[in-house]
């Protein structure tokens, strides 16, 4: 006997691939959950109780699978700079960018950055997201590095959200320290005290010119290795650094950004597995002209993610439907690619596809409701969307 049965609706199981461009709906017009996960998909199985979901449209719970939505203060005085013509570049060499926020989340109490952190995963969550990653970085030694990621896993128990927790020391290097000693303490110190504390689901750095570089992204990948995490990384978001083609040989989970990839790093892509996680919002807040190399991801069926990158320097952008919208405005994804970027794709590139962004037996029953005649409306207009119900472990929140 099943707990639940679903039932009267449309679902989009999102178990199939986007590559031949619709949207496929599920057989069927219901599913059971039992234990807060799918336990029949398209049957009319017996249940202790049915709720009737009237007609609407179902979706798995969205995955927002790269953000930094923990950080304390604003940067509303670069954007001013930014406006005057100054680039990302410009201010991160003049010691603002990340390291401002960094001293901002440094003198943030835990409970203090929770509470400034809370309305941001809360803004997601309303509109469907039930699955977000955070990652750390802008503590930039142990003790802040914990901090944040201390604030991540409690924003999972505040909130009916699965949060994913990435340890992202290798975000910039603390403008009193030299690369190679931080490099080495971010290896050395601070990531094995973080694994101690099992407070991160994975490792990431930032390969770029002002940050960090291939050696040192072969380091922390060894390091990450060692403990049985896994590997993502931000490449090739301003230049070509190689980032991309090197994390995909070392086995990474995901590329992220990947503006300035060439296609022979896509190639690299595909033959590891990797995911490609796209921040149409960075692209756009940066007025980044380079595209992303789609037309390569889509010929050599790299699964495309999309993401939000909440973050307070390249994208102040509490939204994952407005990246979703903005990837098919800027990146010219299909409505169903896009939808797949912020589900099982997502949830690929966090390692949990077992787990989150499908409607299967099996996972876990996160799922929102829609009065949309389609979900590709989802990808189409721009702001004043919101599921009828979001239900969590089948359980309406
Ligand atoms: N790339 C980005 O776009 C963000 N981090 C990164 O590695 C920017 C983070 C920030 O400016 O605070
Ligand atoms: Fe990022």
């Amino acid at each position: 006997m099943h707990d639940v049965l679903f039932d009267n609706l449309r679902f989009y199981p999102m178990t199939s691939s986007p590559a031949d461009g619709d949207l496929t709906p599920g057989a069927g017009t219901c599913f059971a959950v039992t234990d807060g996960r799918y336990s029949a998909v398209g049957e009319a199985v017996a249940a202790r109780r049915r709720v009737d979901l009237g007609g609407r449209v179902v979706l798995p719970g969205f995955v927002d699978c790269h953000t930094h939505l923990v950080y304390a203060g604003d940067r509303n005085d670069e954007h001013a700079l930014r406006r005057a013509g100054a680039s990302y570049a410009d201010i991160a060499a003049a010691g603002g960018g990340i390291l401002s926020s960094v001293r901002a989340v440094r003198e943030t109490s835990e409970e203090d950055l929770l509470a400034a952190s809370l309305p941001r995963l809360a803004a997601l969550l309303a509109e469907g997201v039930t699955t977000v990653e955070i990652k750390s970085g802008y503590g930039l030694d142990t003790p802040n590095e914990l901090k944040m990621l201390r604030v991540a896993r409690a924003l999972g128990e505040q909130l009916p959200v699965t949060v994913r927790t990435t340890f992202l020391g290798a975000h910039a290097v603390p403008a009193d320290r030299k690369p190679q000693d931080y490099m080495a303490e971010v290896v050395g110190e601070m990531l094995p005290a973080v694994a101690a504390e099992g407070l991160a689901d994975a490792v990431d750095i930032f390969v770029e010119s002002f940050a960090f570089g291939l050696a040192d992204l072969e380091s922390l990948a060894n390091a990450a290795s060692d403990l049985g995490l896994p590997l993502r990384a931000h490449t090739d978001q301003l230049s070509r650094m190689g980032g991309t083609a090197l994390a995909a040989r070392l086995g990474a989970l995901s590329c992220d950004h990947l503006e300035y990839a060439a296609d022979e790093d896509v190639d690299a892509m595909a033959s590891a597995g990797t995911i490609a996680v796209l921040l149409p919002g960075a692209f756009y807040f940066l007025r980044e002209k380079q595209l992303p190399p789609i037309a390569r991801l889509r010929a050599t069926g790299v699964p495309m993610a999309i993401a939000s990158d909440v973050n307070p320097g390249s994208s102040p952008i509490v939204s994952l439907l407005a990246n979703l919208h903005m990837a098919g405005v800027f990146f010219g994804l299909s409505a169903a690619e896009g939808l797949y970027g912020i589900t099982r794709h997502a949830a690929a590139a966090l390692g949990i596809d077992d787990d989150a962004g499908s409607v299967a037996p099996g996972l876990r029953a996160d799922f929102t409701t829609w009065d949309l005649e389609t979900p590709d409306t989802l990808m189409f207009q721009l702001g004043g969307l919101k599921p009828a119900d979001i239900y969590v472990g089948g359980t309406a929140i």
